[in-house]
């Protein structure tokens, strides 16, 4: 169906041997330059290999960042609506291999058919938003205080961009942070995470196939310290954009501020539901459902806390266990599947840690508990859905990042106490508030400390056209997408034009009557 599958430099396997991908540097499939590969599994049957990509070293991320800073200077003085063209058609290339890389993702990472389509729509949507950018990119004119004198600031592009993101969206963030760095002028280094390399090589080809010159995007498959780390030290990108956990991102931050470079972190949260005496329960139920056990729990505003009035307590805690116990786990390709296995062996370790946690801090165990490995589940990566009850606020499990399908139901006394036991953690991505008192939803609103507040709905389902991120160790203050969308990948330029052919003096002429 496209051209750019060609493109790609693939070893044909033998039978059915999977195939080896190479990094995409300076507009060429090049191999790493230590000729090591690792291989990407289907988490819901690790015998099945999706692939094998680039081991690379810091010598690729150094040709690639060679790349990336001499294809800067053509790149940022092509017009920004020219760029933008670009993504459009990345966007309308990546809707028509829509089918095709959701299938991917099925068997990379684990998310069920359904979620992985809406992932890929994601980057869709954002490849049609920031293409209108491209016609905007709005700067300030403002009156000068002198006469005959003009004043404006305009946006600049940095230079080169690094970009590091996590498997659990592997098209949809790669898209909130590559298609904003590439409309504002930047050239672009990107570094997927290693459990992802297929979905975010499917992407990359979608920008080739649109157009995108040569060393504009460039393509670094491998781990953290031997990529990751070395586009961070590299003095020639101005700025890293990573979504992880708090710990990579704080590690990421510290470093960018010794350097002097820009990073935008969005890491993790410990997000909640709040229940009030007067919710709709059978839409809270479904909400929390979906915003604790979609993607198998491994979003960043996943709903791992459920805070409930104590008047509705019992009947939410029978009606959601219910729920929860008969959903559907198994492999993310069978439609009526409806939690999949998460995404490695280690994150079914880190996940069941969690569990044994909560057993041992006296939360009580309402459904679910262990890990899958009989039978169907074999050859996977399978946790079962998991609900503690009479959870207490200050308890690890109610205070740290599971990223899996664990949640937590704590029980509170009032809408005061709801909001300050949501409130307490070290995070602040997404809360929410179910009420159907209007009062009490503003209030929420006012007082929630998240970087997204939904009313009435569950803690995911975040639309690219707001910001999204996060305040306190969720994240160093950025958000991605909506209009703050260009923020991170622009420098302000500010301008005096004045034309009033002598020397004016602002602050000192302009008070001359006093
Ligand atoms: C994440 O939580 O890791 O808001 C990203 C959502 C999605 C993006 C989530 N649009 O649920």
């Amino acid at each position: 169906m496209t051209t750019s599958t060609k493109t790609r430099e693939e070893t044909q396997g033998k039978g059915n041997m999977p195939q080896s991908y190479s990094n995409y540097i300076g507009g060429r499939w090049v191999k790493p330059k230590g000729g090591e590969t690792f291989a990407s599994y289907n988490p819901a049957n690790q015998s099945e290999i999706i692939g094998h990509f680039a081991l690379s070293t810091p010598e690729d991320v150094k040709a690639a960042v060679d790349a990336a800073q001499a294809a800067f200077d053509a790149w940022k003085h092509t017009p920004a609506p020219a760029r933008a063209d670009i993504i459009l058609k990345a966007g309308y290339i990546l809707e028509t291999r829509k089918e095709e890389i959701a299938r991917t993702m099925v068997r990379e990472m684990g998310k069920v058919i359904k979620e992985a389509r809406g992932d890929v729509q994601e980057a869709i949507d954002m490849a049609k938003y920031i293409a209108g950018e491209g016609r905007r990119m709005f700067g300030h004119t403002v009156p000068s205080e002198l006469p005959n004198k003009f004043a404006m600031a305009i946006r600049a592009p940095l230079g080169v961009i690094g970009v590091i993101t996590p498997w659990n969206f592997p098209v949809a963030i790669p898209s909130w942070k590559i298609f904003p760095a590439l409309v504002s002028g930047n050239t672009v280094v990107f570094k997927p995470a290693t459990d992802t390399p297929m979905c975010a090589m499917m992407f990359v080809e979608c920008l080739i196939e649109a157009g995108l010159p040569h060393g504009v995007l460039n393509f670094v498959t491998g781990s953290g310290s031997k990529v990751g780390m070395p586009l961070v030290e590299d003095p020639r990108v101005r700025c890293i954009s990573v979504t992880g956990s708090t710990e990579v991102g704080r590690k990421i931050n510290g470093r960018c501020g010794e350097l002097m470079k820009r990073s935008s972190c969005e890491l993790g949260g410990k997000n909640a539901i709040c229940v009030m005496e007067d919710a709709d329960m059978d839409l809270v139920i479904e909400g929390a459902v979906w915003g604790g056990f979609g993607t198998a729990g491994q979003r960043c505003t996943a709903a791992s806390r459920v805070i409930v009035h104590k008047a509705r307590y019992k009947e939410f805690l029978d009606k959601f266990v219910a729920r929860v116990k008969a959903l559907k786990i198994g492999d993310g390709m069978d439609p009526t599947v409806e939690v999949g296995p998460v995404v490695n062996k280690d994150q079914v370790k880190s996940v069941h840690e969690y569990v044994e946690i909560g057993k041992k801090e006296g939360a009580k165990l309402v459904c679910g508990g262990n890990i899958l490995d009989q039978g169907e589940y074999a050859n996977g990566c399978y946790h079962e859905p998991t609900v503690f009850a009479d959870v207490k606020p200050t308890m690890r499990i109610a205070q740290e990042e599971i990223f899996g399908p664990v949640v937590s139901v704590i029980p509170v006394e009032s809408f005061e106490e709801a909001l300050e036991v949501a409130n307490g953690t070290e995070y602040g991505l997404s809360l929410s508030m179910y009420t159907q008192d209007v009062n009490r939803a503003f209030k929420a609103i006012e007082e929630l400390e998240s970087g997204i507040v939904y009313i009435n709905a569950p803690t995911i389902g975040a639309e690219i056209q707001l910001p999204f991120g996060g305040i306190k160790q969720t994240g160093n203050g950025h958000r991605e997408a909506g209009i703050t969308a260009i923020e991170q990948f622009t420098e302000w330029k500010s301008i005096y034009i004045d034309y009033s052919g002598r020397l004016q003096k602002a602050q000192i002429d302009t008070h001359k009557a006093e």
